[in-house]
């Protein structure tokens, strides 16, 4: 699947990414074609809706003591743009303008990417008014995605760090190996701030990150956290009081498309006009793979909140369903709508 293309200066340099295995190729003019690099991380993007499919991929290659990491984005078969970078991970998600943007974690000394998604075929780079780039550049980052840990609407960001080399203290003292991860609270209008040393011991506690993963494991309508680390164990994070505020869930199942609904693209609408959109997606993060259920925050708790969803499904189908009560874990079927509800009651705050 060719998802992007960037020039090389001579000729044209065509990326591709097999699918079932995130291998990384090149092709040029004359369709020659090599293996190109391991893939870090793949998210993707639903541009605008002549597009298919666009892909951003973190990708790298070692040459010697070099290891140089290159991102390519592309739209729908054809070229929109090619940046290279120095990246780790890179994930998708919605800054809830409707389309969906782009976290990228980078190596020490360099702050994580963050691209917001224009509508109009471009990526605006906004890592550095978002706060973003500044806080996270002491960390080398592998696991990196969105996720809307406080249910107030805004995706927050996750980032798991931990450098390559278990010395590196020794060259770069003020580096370490093992690092704490990152959670950036979206605090609107593109801003973020880091809350992780609000959150308890345990996600502040330094790890050799590597892979990250989103689940309400424990049901209770917040998302919780499970981390792996380079020679440790997996952590495994309950998250005890996101489920402060109003939500809703939903498991998309598809007839004419896929099973799993992956693809359907969701909008929720609140009765005050707030708009959240998001895409049934695989393969965000550092080889790592998150529940295919949306989760949408909803804001302060309200009696009697309902909202309403438009569902997309990748077969073309429009699906319409009003008046879903709030805090609810909903199975939605293509073409006929809610199969399944289940209250989510919400937990206590724990001290
Ligand atoms: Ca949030
Ligand atoms: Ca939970
Ligand atoms: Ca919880």
């Amino acid at each position: 699947m060719i998802f992007g293309a960037t020039d090389n200066g001579a000729s044209a340099c065509y990326v591709w990414v097999t699918p079932a295995s995130g291998a990384v190729w090149l092709a040029n003019d004359n369709g020659t074609t090599w293996p190109a690099a391991m893939t870090l991380g793949t998210g993707g993007t639903e541009q605008n809706s002549q597009c298919a499919l666009n892909v951003a991929a973190s990708s790298g290659t070692l040459s010697g003591n070099t290891y140089t990491l290159h991102l390519a984005i592309g739209f729908h078969a054809g070229f929109a743009g090619a940046k290279n970078v120095y990246g780790y991970a890179s994930t998708q998600a919605a800054l809830n303008s409707g389309w969906q943007s782009l976290v990228i974690g980078n190596f020490t000394n360099e702050g994580m990417a963050l691209y917001h998604n224009d509508g109009s075929g471009l990526f605006t780079d906004v890592a550095g008014a978002s706060g973003i780039s500044r806080m996270s550049v002491q960390s080398l980052t592998f696991g990196s995605f969105f996720f809307d840990y406080d249910l107030d609407g805004l995706p927050d960001i996750l980032a798991v760090n931990g450098h390559v080399a278990d010395d590196i203290n020794v060259v770069q003292p003020k580096v370490k190996y093992a690092q704490p991860p990152h959670l950036f609270r979206n605090k609107g209008e593109s801003k973020f701030e880091e809350v992780t040393a609000q959150l308890g011991r345990a996600l502040q506690q330094p790890i050799v990150g590597r892979g990250a993963a989103y689940a309400d494991f424990d049901n209770d309508g917040d998302l919780d956290l499970l981390l792996t680390a380079n020679n440790g164990p997996v952590r495994l994070l309950r998250n005890d009081n996101g489920n402060q505020n109003d939500v809703l869930r939903v498991k998309t199942v598809g007839t004419r498309s896929n099973r799993d609904g992956i693809g359907a693209k969701v909008t929720l609408k609140t009765s005050q006009g707030v708009r959240l959109f998001q895409m049934v997606k695989t393969g965000s993060s550092y080889l790592s793979q998150s529940e295919l259920p949306l989760t949408f925050g909803l804001g302060k708790p309200e009696e009697g909140k309902t909202v309403s969803l438009e569902i997309v499904w990748p077969s073309g189908r429009k699906d319409s369903i009003s008046n879903v009560k709030a805090n609810q874990f909903i199975t939605v079927q293509e073409g006929k709508g809610i199969i399944a509800a289940r209250a989510i009651v919400f937990g206590k705050r724990t001290p």
